[in-house]
């Protein structure tokens, strides 16, 4: 029998793969009874340390992450690994590959792995990707991995939404360019260059420091992005990325976790809220009030932003 109320879901998914799996193709599809569920999960947020993996295709997100993942599960610590693709509504060839790389883990009761889309998301991942944290720090992992596909816009956001953002980039092909082009760099805490078994890991390296600007000077107490070189494929260079994201993790306790949260929180409640007032369509509750409104705009008896004040003076 599969469980299919939310209550019942919430209680099941620290212990069954099944009811967790469940739970997120909920979120995936916006499903009806995710505010119940949410109002479930409240207590659960902030307990696990979510990170963000983001970088050019075939830089070595997936191969970082399973080794990332290893020194974790050696640390005795839970792990969720998102795969998601923010631009694309159904899961891409891209995220099979991920499966194959992480497929030494796939036994492992300790880690979880799964790639999302966004399916019904009118905010696509960006507002899913949110709630599917939520479930899985109430699924008791102690690390949640966000790694998404590429360097567009949504893939920054998404990966933006961590506690600590990694930035990956590969020598050659002119990712570090790339990546900052794609403004992706400012967003990075941590940023690797993998592949440094490659020819000009070194040059690659030190264009990031340069365009870093790591000499410059900061705010006191802001945070230095730190650049490590690393071969995922070897695991060189992998306890050096532990150590950087141990300590952005402490230095997020002086107070900078807490303001990241909530500006990520702020983000969520607006995407939702957006998400509410263009569901105000004809089928929905507050449908005929639209009607209504929108009848009298139409007619010339309402100007429409009075029409809109009243729209959102939700009963
Ligand atoms: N030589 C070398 N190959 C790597 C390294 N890291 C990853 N790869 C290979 O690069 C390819 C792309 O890696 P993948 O992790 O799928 O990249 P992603 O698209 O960023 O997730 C795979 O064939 C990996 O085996 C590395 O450090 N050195
Ligand atoms: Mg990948």
């Amino acid at each position: 029998v599969r469980p299919s109320n939310p209550a019942e879901l919430v209680a099941d998914s620290r212990t069954s793969r099944r009811a967790l799996a469940r739970l997120l193709s909920l979120v995936e599809d916006r499903d009806a009874t995710l505010p119940e569920i949410m109002a479930r999960l409240v207590t659960c947020a902030g307990r696990a340390v979510v990170v963000g993996v983001t970088g050019p295709p075939g830089a070595g997100k997936s191969t970082t992450t399973s080794a990332l993942v290893a020194a974790w599960r050696a640390a005795g610590r839970r792990v969720a690994v998102l795969a998601v693709d923010p631009s694309s509504p159904v899961t891409g060839g891209a995220l099979l590959g991920d499966r194959i790389r992480m497929q030494a883990h796939a036994l492992d009761p300790g880690v979880f792995i799964r790639s999302m889309a966004s399916r019904g998301h009118l905010g696509g991942l960006s507002a899913a990707a949110p709630q599917a944290i939520r479930v899985l720090e109430a699924a008791g992992f102690d690390v949640v991995v966000v790694e998404t596909v590429g360097v567009g816009q949504a893939d920054v956001e998404v990966a933006a939404m961590a506690d600590t953002t990694v930035v990956l980039v590969a020598p050659g092909m002119g990712d570090g360019v790339q990546a900052a082009k794609a403004g992706i760099l400012e967003v990075g805490d941590v940023l690797v260059v993998n592949k440094a078994d490659h020819d000009g890991a070194r040059a690659t390296l030190r264009d990031l420091r340069q365009m870093l600007g790591l000499g410059a000077p900061r705010e006191p107490g802001a945070w230095r992005p730190v650049v490590v070189a690393t071969v995922a494929t070897t695991g060189d260079g992998v306890a050096d990325l532990v150590e950087a994201l141990d300590k952005h993790r402490d230095w997020l306790q002086t107070g900078e976790g807490a303001a990241r949260r909530a500006r990520r929180a702020q983000a969520e409640i607006q995407a939702l809220a957006l998400d509410l007032v263009r569901r105000l369509g004809p089928d929905e509750d507050g449908g005929s009030r639209l009607a209504a409104l929108a009848s009298d705009v139409a007619a010339g008896r309402l100007d429409p932003y009075t029409a809109a004040e009243r729209l959102l003076d939700r009963p």
